[in-house]
């Protein structure tokens, strides 16, 4: 397998943490993409292979050992969990990729902010950055209301794609300082997430900046 991977990238750390987790991620060829800042309005320079093998041009791209090019994080963790069994969806599927959808929805709605602060400051939008920052709150709240279905801590379990991904979301909060801190309010997300992170494949994948050149 091939990763078109950044460490910035929260949709990208999904698929480095699943495969942490079921023990594969040594056997992905990972290739480090470089970012001009201006990717966030405007066409830019891609990493050689990325746009061949994704037209779409976004990480994480995930080429599988049979030679097809998965370019969005889910249909990755979805390839991944089929290697592993099963066993990063786990005994409730449904009930786990629903909780997912909101914690992705989540991430889809930080990424979406960058991108709107990248833009030059008279061309950014308070109105659509706070129509962000009001799904983040929904969707924070709502896995609070779930907390239950955070069962797996810094040892222990294999934890599923739902959890991998609360994780992710919560880390990228803390991460960017234009993003509000998660925790006042919600207490069982929060002891959760300070047990969850201190987990290998989370300390692993911390993020870092993605080289612009
Ligand atoms: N739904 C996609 C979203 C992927 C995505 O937006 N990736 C960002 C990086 S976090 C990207 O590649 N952005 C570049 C661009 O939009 O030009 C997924 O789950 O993989």
């Amino acid at each position: 397998m091939k990763l078109f991977w950044t460490p910035a990238s929260p949709f990208t750390r999904k698929v480095s943490v699943a495969a942490k987790e079921i023990g594969l991620w040594d056997k992905i060829e990972i290739i480090q993409t470089k970012w001009p800042l201006s990717w966030g309005y405007e066409t830019v320079q891609f990493t050689a292979g990325l746009a061949e093998n994704n037209p779409v041009a976004r990480i994480p791209t995930l080429v599988t050992d049979a030679g097809h090019p998965l370019g969005c994080s889910t249909l990755a963790c979805q390839h991944l969990d089929r290697l592993s069994g099963g066993r990063l969806s786990g005994p409730d599927p449904d009930r786990m990729w629903s909780l997912y959808a909101i914690a992705d929805g989540l991430i889809e709605a930080q990424i979406l902010m960058r991108a709107e602060h990248l833009r030059p400051s008279e061309y950014r939008m308070e109105s659509f950055l706070q129509k962000q920052r009001d799904r983040i709150t929904r969707c924070f709240d709502a896995i609070e209301a779930r907390a239950d279905e955070l069962q797996t801590k810094k040892d222990g379990n294999l934890p599923n794609l739902a959890e991998i991904t609360v994780g992710i979301a919560a880390s990228y909060q803390d991460w960017r300082e234009w993003l509000e801190d998660f925790r006042p309010g919600r207490p069982s997300l929060s002891n959760w997430y300070e047990s969850f992170r201190m987990r290998p494949s989370m300390q692993t994948s911390e993020p870092a900046e993605t080289p612009e050149a």
